[in-house]
Formats: structure tokens, C-alpha cells, sequence
């Protein structure tokens, strides 16, 4: 059995107090590794040696801090299928998509090692004569990130590649149903020449180690990826130490389909945005809210469709569906298919927990008749599910769209200019997709969400610098006099 261990000031620890756990394949429930679970005092050491490598990392040129990114992303290029594939066993998505989150890990480093030779400020002219105005971005210092099991290695890269960039000395706390593919990341880092204290992983409960990184008063910011409910409580610990947190929550993501779309079009977005991933995207498409004239019609297309869809493991190219992560996970979703039936909401497909293999399969699932009061209609699944929703008009989907306390992503189906302005300008989320599911945002655009998905923050594109800096303005008064700004002579 492989053995995973801590990482801290460079070298691969064994945690003080010896505890392991097992990580478990969700399609076969086979062991695939124990993994050493951190006690805070590895936090604090980890910490502690972020701290100590700051000063020297922090003052490497950017773009010699880069080179390293380019070995990195070059190895990983290397090893992309061998990755994909541990990916596939540790997470249970299907390995094409498992090939898409290192893919989107593989852009992701290279991006933010080109950001090693820009890192833009700003100049701009002063109102005296003889004085130079400009911005400079410094590093913020150790930075804390906290990931979550559904991509588990574009996320920690997307958080950890511009934090790297930047300057800043890490701690990452990977998700204990998946941690192996992020040290898998540590590792590659350290061979392509990352210096030891620089990134530091602990593993472990939320509750012990996650508490831990967010309550170290070295720990300046905090990344999080995952739970609306994680995250209220990040943001407000953080704030009694006035740290910088950026986060990433939840989603409800609308697919409106217009009486004009392309309906074919139309459900590969569909199927592509919920079923995908089996529904466990921030980004996934768990909502349509289709036009009262097609509805009929679109759902005819889209169960015919997901009957199609076939369940197991990932490794195989015959499945389209992987398992769920956990059986907790299961457990939830079976129980939002009973809160919709009870509500009234009419189950036209799936709806079973289903047994291909020995792990935590859930069939893809359809409810039909569904109102925008309905919990189902309102809260993250995060699995199969996606509920239809009738509109008699575009501002009436765009109402329904809006009216979730989530703001990730969303999209529109249609052929008119003026459906898809609308939809641009008035549906409330970070993301809006014309013609295109809700699911595959590009590493160099800015990604994240508004209301309760988010605290204002994007990650990913060069707003991923802006996560990972704090600006410096700078004033240069070469008159070799006294000159006062706003001061009348
Ligand atoms: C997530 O589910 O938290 O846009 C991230 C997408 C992916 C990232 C999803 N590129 O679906």
C-alpha cells in the first residue's frame, strides 16, 4: 500500500502523532493509499516554515520563480495519462474529464509562469511637478489553501500556481477524500527545483487542521474552495485578524433555453453541464428553466438522451457516468430525491441509488413540474440531478434565474441578440455562457461567482494575481523640495 505523506520545510514527514487514513476509490471502494493525518502542531510547523522561506522566495525575481513553474508544467505534460488515470481512481470522474483537470492544472502553470515576467502595476501622471506615481504588487506572505475533492488537481493549481507566482510562501490543506493528487503537484514542484519551506501540505479534518491554517496568526490570507457553510465560517474567524480570504462557494447554476434555441444543441449542454462530473461541479448545470412552448419537446429529447448514459468506472471509455465521491455524499442526494417528490415535483427519471460496482453510484436524474419555491429548485445538490423549470417569457426565466442566493454560473439557449444581451446584462452570477453549457471556464479568464457564491474575489486569470497580492502605491518626488498634494500655494 502506497504511503502519502506530509510535506513540511521539504521534507516528506510522518505526522507527530502517527495517525493515518485510508483513501478510498469511490467506484470499487478499493484502498488506493493511507495517508498521514496532520495534528495542529504540523500545522504549526508547516506555518513556521512557510515563514521562515518567505523572505528569500519573496525576494526572487519573478521571473526566476517562473522557470520553476515551466519545469513544473513541462512534467506534468509528461505525465498527464499516468496522472489522469490515479486521478480517475482517487476522485471517480471519467478519465476524459480526469484528462481535463490536469489539463486545466497543466494551463493553469504555465499561465502564471508567463505571469512571472508582467506582474503589472500601474503608472499614472502625479498632480505636482517633479514626482512619479506608480503600483507596484508585493506578495501578501503565507497564504493558506484550503481545497475541495472535485477537482483535485486543477484547483490546488489554480490557487497554488499564482500564489507561487507572486511571491507568497504556502500551506495547502487538500481535501481528505482526495489529497494524492496534490502532492502528486508538491512533488513535481520540488523536483522541477521549488525550495523547501516554500509549499508545505498537511492532511487531515477540516475541524483540527483546516481551523488550525485558518486561526494561525502567521497565516496573512486564506483561499477556500467548497462549502457556502465552510466558508461563512472561514470569512468570519479570518476577519477578527483582518486576514484576506477569497472564496469559492456554491452554485445554481440556470440553463434557460429560449423557444428559438437549437433544442439538440441544447441538451448536449444540458447533459454535458449535469451529468458531467455526475453533477459535482460549483459549475454544474442544475437547473433549466426552459421556455412553456418547448418545454415538452425538451424534455422528451433530454430523457431520451440520459437513458443513454451509462454508469460505472471511469477508467472504462464505455462509461459516461462515475460514481459520487462518498457515501455521505450519496446519502445527501438520495435525500434531496425524496424532499422533491415531497414537494410535489414529478421524478421522470433516475432517482436510485444504483450498484454497477461496489461504490457510491446515483442514477443520472430528472424532475419535471418544478417551481422555483421548491428546495430542489433552490438548493447545491452536487450530484445527477437537474430539476426543469417553465417560463412564459426571457425576464421571467431571467427572474426565475436570480432568484437562488447563489451567482456562479449560468447560460442562455437562444438564436436572438436581443435574448442573449439580455440574459448578459441582467442574470445574476459571475459566469454567463450564450449557446454553451455552464461548465468549462478557461484558466485565463476570471472565475467566480456573486451573492452567496462568493466574497467579491475571483480566482484564475489575472484577477489570480489580484488574489494573491496586495498593491503598493508608490510616490517618487524627485523636485528635492517639499511639495504638498491638495494644498493650495
Ligand atoms: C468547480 O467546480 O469548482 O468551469 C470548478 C468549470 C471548471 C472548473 C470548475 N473549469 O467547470
Amino acid at each position: 500500500m502506497q504511503e502519502y505523506k506530509l510535506f513540511i520545510n521539504g521534507e516528506w514527514a510522518t505526522s507527530s502523532t502517527g495517525e493515518t487514513f485510508d483513501d478510498v476509490n469511490p467506484a470499487t471502494l478499493e484502498t488506493i493509499g493511507k495517508l498521514q493525518k496532520a495534528s495542529i502542531e504540523d500545522v504549526k510547523s508547516a506555518v513556521d516554515s512557510a515563514d521562515d522561506a518567505f523572505g528569500k522566495w519573496s525576494a526572487t525575481p519573478a521571473p526566476q520563480r517562473a522557470k520553476i513553474l515551466f519545469r513544473a508544467a513541462s512534467m506534468l505534460e509528461d505525465r498527464k495519462e499516468e496522472l489522469s488515470r490515479l486521478l480517475t481512481m482517487e476522485m471517480g470522474k471519467v478519465l476524459k474529464e480526469a484528462r481535463g483537470d490536469v489539463q486545466e492544472a497543466i494551463d493553469i502553470t504555465y499561465y502564471a509562469a508567463g505571469e512571472g515576467r508582467r506582474l503589472f502595476g500601474e503608472t499614472t501622471p502625479s498632480e505636482l511637478p517633479d514626482k512619479f506615481c506608480m503600483t507596484i504588487r508585493r506578495p501578501i506572505g503565507v497564504v493558506g489553501l484550503i481545497t475541495p475533492w472535485n477537482f483535485p488537481m486543477a484547483i490546488p493549481a489554480w490557487k497554488i500556481m499564482p500564489a507561487l507566482i507572486a511571491g507568497n510562501t504556502l500551506v495547502i490543506k487538500p481535501a481528505s477524500d482526495t489529497p494524492i493528487l496534490s502532492i502528486e503537484l508538491v512533488k513535481i514542484l520540488e523536483k522541477a527545483g521549488l525550495p523547501g519551506g516554500v509549499l508545505n501540505l498537511v492532511m487531515g479534518e477540516g475541524s483540527t487542521v483546516g481551523s488550525a491554517i485558518v486561526h494561525h496568526p502567521k497565516i496573512r490570507a486564506v483561499s477556500f474552495t467548497g462549502s457556502l457553510e465552510t466558508g461563512k465560517w472561514i470569512l468570519g474567524e479570518a476577519a477578527r485578524d483582518m486576514k484576506k480570504v477569497s472564496l469559492e462557494l456554491g452554485g445554481k447554476n440556470p440553463i434557460i433555453v429560449m423557444e428559438d434555441a437549437d433544442l439538440d444543441l441544447a441538451v448536449d449542454g444540458i447533459i454535458w453541464g449535469a451529468f458531467g462530473t455526475t453533477g459535482q461541479r460549483c459549475t454544474a448545470a442544475s437547473r433549466v428553466i426552459a421556455h412553456e412552448k418547448i418545454i415538452k419537446e425538451l424534455q422528451a429529447k433530454l430523457i431520451k438522451r440520459t437513458k443513454a448514459l451509462r454508469l460505472g468506472n471511469g477508467l472504462l471509455d464505455t462509461v459516461d457516468v462515475g460514481p459520487v465521491i462518498n457515501n455521505s455524499q450519496l446519502r445527501k442526494i438520495a435525500q434531496y430525491v425524496d424532499i422533491g417528490k415531497n414537494e410535489g415535483a414529478n421524478l421522470v427519471l433516475g432517482g436510485r441509488v444504483v450498484k454497477p460496482l461496489a461504490g457510491y453510484f446515483f442514477e443520472p436524474t430528472i424532475f419535471t413540474d418544478v417551481t422555483p419555491d421548491m428546495r430542489i429548485a433552490r438548493e447545491e445538490i452536487f450530484g445527477p440531478v437537474v430539476s426543469m423549470l417553465s417560463a412564459a417569457d426571457v425576464d421571467e426565466a431571467i427572474r426565475i434565474a436570480n432568484s437562488v442566493e447563489y451567482g456562479l454560473s449560468s447560460s442562455i439557449y437562444t438564436a436572438s441578440m436581443r435574448n442573449a444581451f439580455r440574459a448578459i446584462e441582467k442574470i445574476e452570477a459571475g459566469i454567463t455562457y450564450i449557446n454553451a453549457s455552464t461548465i468549462g471556464a478557461e484558466i485565463h479568464l476570471p472565475f467566480g461567482g456573486v451573492k452567496s457564491t462568493g466574497n467579491g474575489t475571483r480566482e484564475a486569470g489575472t484577477t489570480a494575481i489580484e488574489e494573491f497580492t496586495e498593491i503598493k502605491t508608490v510616490y517618487i518626488d524627485y523636485s528635492g523640495k517639499l511639495q504638498k498634494a491638495q494644498i493650495d500655494v
